[in-house]
C-alpha cells in the first residue's frame, strides 16, 4: 500500500476545524484531525507546503517511521503548528491501519482495560446558583463528574461563562479580531470558595467537582486556592498556574493535597516531563491534536503511569470529532485512563459533516466497533461550512496588563 494524495479541508460548521485525508493507492483512506484555533491557516500551509510533498509514495504502514522522520528527521521539532500537522497525518495512519486490519484502533494499541470511558461535564453559570442549576441538571442525566465555573461579580466577562447566555463560552461565533476580557484575581477569590461550599451542599458526596483555573493564577496563589478548596475534594484543579517552567509546580505541590492537572496547550512530552517525572501532577491532559497524535499520547501515557499520573484528554470543542475518536480508543486502553473531558457532541452542523459512532450513557461515553477510528468527514457537506478567521480572547488585569489565557 503506498500514499497516493494527502488532502486537507478547512470548514466551520459552527467553528473552524481542520481536517486531513490521507489517500491511498488501494482506496483505504484515513482522517486526522489538524485544528489549531486561531492559527488554522498557518497548520493548513505546513501541511500543503511542507509536509505532504514528503510523504506521497511512502507505505502507510509505517506510522513510528513517519512520526520520527516528521519530528527528529526535521530541524525544527516541536512547536504547536508543527505537532499539528504531525498529529494529524499521525492519526489518519492509525485509521488506515485500523481499515487494513479489520480492527478498531484501540485493538491495535492493546485492547480494552474498560468497558466504557467516564466523562466530565461543565456547569458555567452566570451566578453560583446558576452553575449549580446546571451540574444538578447534568447529574440528574447521570453525569459522575462536573467541572464549575461561574461568572465572578465584579467582572464583565469570565471564562467559561457566556455574557450573551448561549450555552458554551467558545461557540458565541466567529470573531474577526480578539475580543478583551478583564481579569481579578482578588474577585475570583471572593467567589471560587462559595461555588465549591454550595455545590458540596446541593450536589451531595458522591459526585466528583472539578474546576478550571485556565492559568490566571500565580503559583502561590495557586497553593492558596488548593488549600481553601481541599475541604471540597475536588477530581482535580485544572491549569491552577502556568508551567512553563515546570518548578513552579514544586511550589503549588508543597502546601496543598488538591490534585492537580494540566496540559492542554502542550505539544510534546517535553512539556511534561518534569511534572510527571517529579509527581507534581496528578493528571496529564494532553491532546491527541496537539501533542502530535495518537503515537506520542501513547508514549505520554506510558511514561504518566510509571509515575501515577492519570490521563484526562483535553475535550473542548475546538477539537473535532476526529480527535474525540482518536482519545476514545487510547482511553478504553490506557491502562491509567482516568476521565475524559467532554462538552457535547456539538450541533447540527457539525453532525452533518463528521458522523461518528460514539454515545453517551449515564455520564460514559461507548462505542461501537468499526475500523480504524470508527469516524467519517463529508467533503460535501464541510464546503457548505467556509472558513471565517475566529479568535479567542485575550485576557488583561483590571490595570491593562496582558495576562495568561
Ligand atoms: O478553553 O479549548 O478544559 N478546557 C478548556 C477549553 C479551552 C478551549 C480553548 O479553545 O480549557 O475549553
Ligand atoms: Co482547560
Amino acid at each position: 500500500m503506498k500514499i497516493s494524495a494527502i488532502k486537507v479541508f478547512v470548514c466551520n460548521p459552527g467553528r473552524n476545524f481542520v481536517t486531513v485525508k490521507v489517500i491511498t493507492d488501494e482506496g483505504i483512506y484515513g482522517i486526522g484531525d489538524a485544528t489549531l484555533n486561531g492559527r488554522e491557516m498557518a497548520v493548513v500551509t505546513c501541511l500543503e507546503e511542507h509536509i505532504i510533498p514528503c510523504l506521497i509514495g511512502r507505505d502507510p504502514h509505517a506510522i513510528e517511521d513517519i512520526w520520527q522522520y516528521l519530528y527528529r528527521g526535521v530541524y525544527w521539532r516541536k512547536g504547536p503548528v508543527n505537532m499539528a500537522a504531525i498529529a494529524a497525518i499521525d492519526m489518519a495512519l492509525w485509521d488506515i491501519k485500523g481499515k487494513a486490519a479489520n480492527l478498531p484502533v484501540y485493538q491495535l494499541l492493546g485492547g480494552k482495560s474498560r468497558t466504557g470511558v467516564t466523562l466530565y461535564a461543565h456547569a458555567s453559570g452566570s451566578s453560583i446558583e446558576d452553575t449549580l442549576d446546571k451540574a444538578e441538571a447534568l447529574q440528574q442525566q447521570g453525569f459522575k463528574a462536573i467541572r464549575l465555573q461561574s461568572a465572578i461579580p465584579g467582572l464583565n466577562v469570565t471564562y467559561g461563562v457566556l455574557g450573551d447566555k448561549k450555552d458554551y463560552f467558545e461557540l458565541q461565533g466567529n470573531r474577526p479580531l480578539p475580543p478583551e476580557e478583564t481579569w481579578s484575581t482578588q474577585k475570583y477569590f471572593s467567589m471560587i470558595e462559595d461555588l465549591f461550599k454550595r455545590g458540596r451542599q446541593r450536589l451531595g458526596n458522591h459526585i466528583h467537582l472539578l474546576h478550571d483555573v485556565h492559568s490566571r493564577l500565580t503559583p502561590i496563589e495557586a497553593a492558596r486556592l488548593g488549600k481553601l478548596l481541599e475541604p471540597y475534594h475536588l477530581l482535580f484543579l485544572e491549569d491552577a498556574a502556568i508551567a512553563e517552567n515546570q518548578a513552579s509546580y514544586e511550589v503549588i505541590r508543597q502546601h496543598t493535597t488538591v490534585p492537580l492537572a494540566i496540559g492542554e496547550t502542550y505539544n510534546s512530552i517535553w512539556e511534561c516531563k518534569d511534572l510527571i517525572e517529579n509527581q507534581l501532577i496528578d493528571y496529564i491532559r494532553t491532546a491527541a491534536t496537539h501533542a502530535g497524535g495518537i503515537t506520542a499520547l501513547r508514549r505520554i501515557t506510558d511514561f504518566a503511569s510509571i509515575h501515577n499520573v492519570k490521563t484526562a484528554p483535553h475535550g473542548a470543542p475546538d477539537l473535532s470529532p476526529v480527535c474525540f475518536a482518536a482519545h476514545m480508543h487510547i482511553n478504553i486502553w490506557a491502562p491509567n485512563f482516568g476521565i475524559q473531558e467532554f462538552v457535547g457532541f456539538g450541533n447540527d452542523k457539525l453532525n452533518d459533516v463528521f458522523s461518528h459512532n460514539f454515545s453517551v450513557s449515564n455520564g460514559m461515553a461507548t462505542m461501537t466497533d468499526a475500523p480504524g477510528l470508527g469516524v467519517d468527514f463529508d467533503e460535501e457537506a464541510a464546503a457548505k461550512y467556509p472558513y471565517k478567521r475566529s479568535y479567542l480572547p485575550v485576557s488583561r488585569l483590571e490595570d491593562g496588563t496582558a495576562w495568561h489565557w
